[in-house]
């Protein structure tokens, strides 16, 4: 690994950001103010590496927030992506590709009978909590304590992903009214949802079925089922989150990997290979209620554009055909947990890393992670510390200790080997 220079031109490029953008981003997290120094800016990228306006050259474990399953500017994304380019990027008119993009989702997601394409994972979420609410005629949701679902008014009370980087856990500006219809309840803790939906005035509970937004916290065996059953005996609605999940998880989403079937689910980041793009659907009995067919109204100019059908086609067709890569996933994951966990005994120093097929993460100074109030506990300090070791040597983590970090294929020849020993390297100097 070639050592990572000062980052000179990334640096003035920053400068001249913060003029003119909020914390010169377009997504808080990418301004790195939890792990110090300002952000490389990426010139391209191809397969798992990163390379920047400074010439530097990064293995990604950020794979754009996920989106990246198969690795940055795949062929077959960017010969699809070419060959749509030319025949025009949006008209806002129905195209076959929205037909078929919506077909394989529903062949692939077992809940899915009926889709509806949008362009954020924000707007998947938006979307069916509100078709949620007019099916039930309830108005309250419950979230969970660390968990993110987009930042929609409703969801940013104590969330996760940047609101938990920057303890901010919920947002100025969403209105007392708004935020009292949010209840949060805590991850694995079943009784905190009972407790919850008691009064029967809950539309909908909203799960991340693997938790990614305040690294990757997986389920209990039975916090899943447990919220099947819930949901069943208060009339609310079961809603997977699974905008980080779908299709990374399992070829079927974490509804596949264990065996609970939400009424509605929203999909993001993979849906779109890359592009802009997310999805939501579920039960027909309730997507129907979605204009046109029903009352309930949600639009979008871009939903389905021709750039994010190609992307997702060639990124879904290509995972469908190529299911052995979630157990190659799985395998590697395992090889991550394996490698870091021996090198924190080695150290003697606390820490769990966690993984579900190609997400994980690593929790620096904690014995146990299962909800919010034991990530909570994280050494910051320390994460900080080890993400910049890193990056000096080449290696790019999120930027955040609340951020999963994600396996991309491309990864898996060889690279996440050199990976790791850069990894091993930035843990030992970084823990004091
Ligand atoms: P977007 O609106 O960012 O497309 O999706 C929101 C969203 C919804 N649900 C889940 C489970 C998500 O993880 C996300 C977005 N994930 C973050 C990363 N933790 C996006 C990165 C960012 O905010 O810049």
């Amino acid at each position: 690994m070639t050592p990572a220079t000062s980052r000179t031109r990334s640096t003035e490029w920053f400068a001249r950001a913060t003029e003119v953008m909020p914390g010169g981003v377009n997504s808080p997290v990418r301004a790195f103010g939890a792990v110090g120094g300002s952000p490389p800016f990426v010139e391209s990228a191809r397969g798992a590496h990163l390379h920047t306006v400074d010439g530097d050259e990064y293995i990604d474990f950020v794979a754009s927030w996920g989106a990246l399953i198969l690795g940055h500017a795949h062929p077959l994304v960017v010969a699809a992506l070419e060959e749509v380019i030319a025949a025009g990027t949006s008209f806002g008119l129905p195209t076959v590709a929205e037909v078929e993009l919506a077909e394989l989702v529903c062949s692939l997601v077992p809940s899915v009978e009926v889709v509806r394409m949008v362009n954020s994972g924000t707007e998947a979420t938006a979307s069916v909590l509100r078709i949620a609410r007019a099916a039930t005629g309830r108005s309250k949701v419950v979230k969970f304590e660390g968990c993110y679902h987009g930042h929609s008014d409703s969801f940013l009370v104590k969330a996760g992903s940047g609101l938990a980087t920057f303890g901010e856990p919920s947002s100025p500006g969403v209105p007392p009214a708004t935020a009292s219809d949010t209840r949060v309840a805590r991850y694995n803790d079943l009784d905190s949802v009972a407790d919850c939906l008691a009064d029967r005035e809950v539309a909908a509970v909203v799960v991340e079925p693997v938790a990614g937004n305040m690294g990757c916290v997986p389920p209990d065996p039975d916090f899943l089922p447990g919220l099947r059953r819930l949901c069943d005996e208060h009339g609310t609605l079961l809603v997977f989150d699974e905008v980080m999940t779908g299709f990374r998880v399992a070829l079927g989403g974490a509804q596949a990997r264990y065996g609970v079937v939400p009424d509605l689910t929203a999909l993001g980041k993979v849906v779109a290979g890359g592009a802009p793009g997310a999805a939501y659907g579920g039960r027909a009995d309730l997507m129907r209620q979605v204009a046109p067919d029903g009352p309930v109204y949600q639009a979008g100019t871009l939903a389905g554009n021709p750039l994010v059908t190609a992307a997702g086609l060639a990124t879904l067709r290509y995972l469908a055909d190529h299911p052995d890569l979630y157990d190659r996933f799985d395998v590697a994951g395992g090889r991550v947990a394996d490698h870091l966990g021996a090198v924190l005994s080695r150290i003697g120093r606390p820490g769990v890393v966690t993984h579900v097929g190609g997400m994980f993460g690593i929790f620096l100074g904690v014995e146990d992670v299962r909800s919010w109030d034991d990530v909570s506990a994280v050494d910051r300090e320390w994460f900080g510390r080890f993400f910049r070791a890193a990056l000096e040597r080449g290696v790019l983590l999120p930027p955040s200790a609340f951020e999963a970090w994600f396996l991309m294929e491309a990864h898996l020849d060889g690279t996440l080997d050199r990976a790791l020993d850069v990894l091993e390297e930035a843990l030992e100097v970084s823990a004091r």
